[in-house]
C-alpha cells in the first residue's frame, strides 16, 4: 500500500491528503505519519530536499512535492477525478495551484510562520503588500460561481484550502488575511472555505499543531 507522509499541520501535505479523502480513497492509501526521523538519512533517501510531503509507492521508490503527488494520487486512485476533463478547465486548475505556491504560500504564509528567521518588517511586508497582490492574482483567475474552477470541487481548491488554517493561525497576526472585497474569493470562502470539507481539514491540521506542540514540550 502506498504511503502518504507528513503531517496535516503542513497545507502541502494536506493538499495531497484532501485529494485522496475527495476522492473517497482513504482505504487505498497509509496517510500520515512517517517511516523515518524527520532529516534522517532515509529521510533525505525519500526526500533529498528533507521536506514533507512525499509518497512511497508500493516497490519503495518516492515521489516529492505535494501538486505532483496531489495529481499522482488523483490519477490512480479510484474515485472521482479532480481535474476537470475539459482542457482549458483543467489548465485553469493547474494554474489556480501554480498562484497559491508561488504567491501565497512562500512569500507570504511562510514567512509568518514562528522560528523560520523573517523579521517583523518583512513579514509585515508579506502580509500587507504580497497577500492582496496574492488575492488579487487568484482572484482574477476563478470562476465565481463559489468554486475555484467550474461548480465543484478540484484540485484548486484542494490547494488553497489548508492555507485558510494558516491564514488564521499565524499569518492575521501581521494584519488583515481575509480575502477582502473580492467577490469571486468570497464566494469561495461562502461555499468551499467555511464548508464541511474545509472544516475538517481544519481540525486535522489543528490537531497536527497540537501533537507538534507536545513533541516540542516533551
Ligand atoms: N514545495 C514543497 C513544499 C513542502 C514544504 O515546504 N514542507 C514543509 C512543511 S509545510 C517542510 O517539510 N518543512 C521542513 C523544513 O523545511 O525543514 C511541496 O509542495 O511539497
Amino acid at each position: 500500500m502506498m504511503h502518504l507522509c507528513g503531517s496535516s499541520l503542513s497545507p502541502f501535505y494536506e493538499r495531497a491528503a484532501l485529494t485522496v479523502y475527495l476522492k473517497d480513497a482513504a482505504s487505498q492509501i497509509k496517510l500520515g505519519g512517517m517511516p523515518c526521523d524527520m532529516k534522517s538519512e532515509e529521510h533525505f533517501g525519500y526526500n533529498p530536499v528533507g521536506k514533507i510531503p512525499f509518497l512511497i509507492l508500493d516497490d519503495g521508490s518516492s515521489l516529492i512535492e505535494s501538486q505532483i503527488i496531489a495529481e499522482y494520487l488523483d490519477t490512480v486512485l479510484d474515485g472521482p477525478s479532480l481535474l476537470p476533463a475539459d482542457p482549458m478547465a483543467a489548465a485553469r486548475v493547474k494554474l489556480f495551484c501554480r498562484l497559491v505556491d508561488l504567491y501565497l504560500a512562500l512569500p507570504v504564509v511562510e514567512r509568518t510562520w514562528p522560528n523560520r528567521g523573517f523579521t517583523q518588517d518583512e513579514k509585515l511586508k508579506a502580509v500587507n503588500e504580497d497577500l492582496p497582490k496574492a488575492w488579487d492574482y487568484l482572484e482574477r483567475f476563478m470562476d465565481d460561481g463559489g468554486y475555484a474552477v467550474g461548480d465543484g470541487l478540484t484540485l484548486a481548491d484542494c490547494a488553497l484550502i489548508p492555507f485558510l488554517f494558516h491564514l488564521d493561525m499565524f499569518t492575521s497576526h501581521f494584519g488583515d488575511a481575509g480575502v477582502g472585497d473580492r467577490p469571486r474569493l468570497k464566494a469561495w470562502m461562502d461555499t468551499v472555505g467555511r464548508g464541511d470539507v474545509a472544516a475538517e481539514s481544519r481540525v486535522r491540521a489543528q490537531k497536527g499543531l497540537e501533537m507538534l506542540r507536545a513533541q516540542q514540550a516533551s
